[in-house]
């Protein structure tokens, strides 16, 4: 990609912008060097994950043979739109590879996801496929996951009860923060593509993600929360230095 102090900051909020699509779209066209034909492919979601499917429709309309699995409805009507042939993962059940965004990228590749709030069908498609690379900027990545507040998805019915057990099953994995139910721009709940809503955990600091992930998955009403754990095998990062590809 063009180099980046060439640019002139005319308008610094937007260049800084336009670079960071830049990235994405770097990360997205490193990561589809590892598609062959005939692979049966996770879609993730976000603003990455929208560059890959871009350029995979490319290299659909020019030959390539693969099907998608999509993780969103988002990511779905995208891939439709731009000739990307899909199929449920009832029909294939079975991937070979999924690229996916991440909203924090730690160490190990412990990540956490569903900042764009399709965490659970995200994780469904990643632990059906044999591998899973993620696709980033590097601004992402920091050496102890919990800034980005993390998702957790949980029933309709209960919510407070299920946000004062999950306060206390936080605790027992040495974290602490404030629970925010999601809410969308109209005030309304944010409800996810499954029907359910999600609360933030704004904890700061996650200093044993398996520990808390393991907390979590004991409180009921809880249908997953947004820490992928030993999932990617990969992650191609963009950065103004380049591209890098690291593995756990
Ligand atoms: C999905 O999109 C999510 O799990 C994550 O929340 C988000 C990352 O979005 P972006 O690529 O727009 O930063 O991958």
């Amino acid at each position: 990609f063009a180099p980046f102090a060439a640019r002139q900051p005319a308008n610094r909020w937007s260049t800084d912008m336009a670079d960071a699509e830049e990235l994405k779209r770097a990360a997205a066209a490193k990561a589809l060097e590892y598609v062959t034909d005939g692979m049966r492919l996770g879609l993730g979601t976000g603003s990455t994950a929208k560059h890959f499917v871009a350029l995979l429709a490319e290299r659909v309309a020019a030959g390539l043979k693969v099907t998608g699995v999509p993780t969103s409805e988002q990511t779905k009507a995208q891939a439709l739109s731009l000739g990307v042939p899909l199929a449920t993962l009832d029909e294939l059940p079975e991937l070979d590879l999924c690229i996916d965004g991440a909203d924090e990228i730690g160490p190990e590749l412990a990540l956490i996801k569903g900042g764009g709030g399709a965490l659970l069908r995200e994780k469904i498609v990643a632990s059906a496929a044999r591998e899973m690379i993620v696709i980033a900027d590097e601004t992402k990545t920091v050496a102890t996951l919990g800034r980005f507040p993390l998702p957790i998805e949980v029933v309709t019915f209960g919510v407070e009860a299920i946000k004062l057990r999950l306060k206390g099953a936080i605790a027992t994995a040495g974290c602490d923060g404030e629970l925010k139910l999601r809410h969308k721009a109209d005030g309304k709940p944010f409800i996810t593509d499954q029907g359910n809503v999600i609360v933030d955990a704004h904890l700061g600091r996650i200093p044993d993600p398996r520990a808390l992930a393991r907390a979590l998955e004991e409180v009921a009403g809880v249908v997953e929360h947004g820490l992928f754990l030993g999932l990617a095998r990969r992650a191609v990062l963009a950065g103004a230095n380049g591209i890098s590809v690291i593995t756990p």
